[in-house]
């Protein structure tokens, strides 16, 4: 509806959060620096065995993951919802699936459900909660390998898998103010499907862009894009502190915090004065700890809002 849009319009502000497996790897493998692409898709970029990726769930156990310590940093800065990533394109899940128990609970030692836990942290305190959701999946058997670009096809075994896990995690988590469809090449047929078990469990639920085939209800703009003139879609600009990598790297050069601070809040002023909403992204590292620096350049845009008046 018209007030959902709004609403949704209004949050201007909000956290990404990039985590899972390979925030483990923190952008190495066997000691080596993987410098090609982005530490989220270490799995395809490294490359890594399939194998020895999968063994990192024996070692996911991230006891510095604290959910009302991430939300009170979003809230006391400025921020209105959080985005987690349920499932990247590795295919692991940070939520419990009855579809592989390649998850956070049945498939390692934390045997928790961090994004349970995250959207009842977000309740609390009043955010919104959303997820992002991939439906490419390098794990799913007979799925999808990484191919350039991303652009995979969606064989129909992925898609019927993904409906399933979207009406769990339309089901089982609260209300999801939206969700963040991610890459591939569905047909027009499979993002109206993607699109409509969504809306079918929670209407008011707002899709990306990326379900493709314009079933979104959201624009994405690609890094510093702005969006046209008269643009019709509400849209949301996605940004990472580090444009190499949105997932963790352990040897990421954190210079010049005053100069990445300016850069953010530049950047935020620039797309809310044009209607946008900003999504600024962390990545924790593989304990599930918050990156100092980033936390650093969120109470510095915080401060800022605050002496602004805006937050
Ligand atoms: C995608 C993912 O492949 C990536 O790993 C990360 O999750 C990011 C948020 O989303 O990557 C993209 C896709 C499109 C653009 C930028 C990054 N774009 O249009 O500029």
């Amino acid at each position: 509806s018209a007030q959902t849009i709004k609403d949704w319009q209004d949050r201007k502000f909000g956290m990404f959060i990039h985590f899972g497996l390979y925030s483990i790897a923190g952008g190495k493998w066997q000691g080596k620096r993987v410098d090609n692409g982005y530490s989220e898709q270490i799995l395809a970029n490294a490359p890594i065995p399939p194998q020895d990726y999968e063994a990192l769930v024996q070692q996911f156990d991230p006891q510095q993951f604290d959910p009302d310590a991430i939300v009170a940093l979003a809230k006391a800065n400025g921020m209105k919802f959080i985005v987690i990533t349920a499932k990247h394109h590795d295919g692991f899940n940070l939520f419990q699936t009855a579809q592989t128990s390649y998850n956070a609970v049945d498939g390692t030692p934390y045997h928790r459900d961090i994004v349970k836990e995250l959207a009842e942290a977000c309740a609390r305190a009043g955010l919104k909660f959303g997820v992002y959701y991939s439906t490419i999946d390098w794990h799913h058997p007979g799925g999808n390998t990484y191919i350039e670009g991303n652009s995979n096809p969606i064989t129909p075994g992925q898609e019927a898998f993904n409906v399933a896990q979207l009406k769990e995690l339309l089901s089982h988590y609260g209300p999801i103010a939206e969700i963040w469809f991610d890459m591939g090449k569905p047909t027009p047929a499979q993002s109206a499907h993607f699109a409509h078990t969504v809306h079918a469990l929670q209407p008011q639920t707002m899709i990306s862009g990326r379900v493709w085939n314009a079933y979104g209800d959201f624009a994405v703009m690609g890094d510093n894009a702005e969006p046209d003139v008269g643009m019709e879609l509400p849209w949301q600009s996605p940004a990472s502190m580090f444009p190499e990598t949105w997932g963790y790297r352990s040897w990421q050069q954190r210079a010049d915090l005053p100069g990445k601070l300016r850069e953010n809040i530049t950047r935020l002023v620039r797309v809310v004065s044009q209607g946008g909403n900003y999504i600024l992204n962390i990545g924790p590292e593989g304990d599930g700890s918050v990156v100092p620096y980033e936390a650093q350049v969120l109470q510095g845009m915080g401060t800022w809002l605050k002496r602004n008046g805006e937050a």
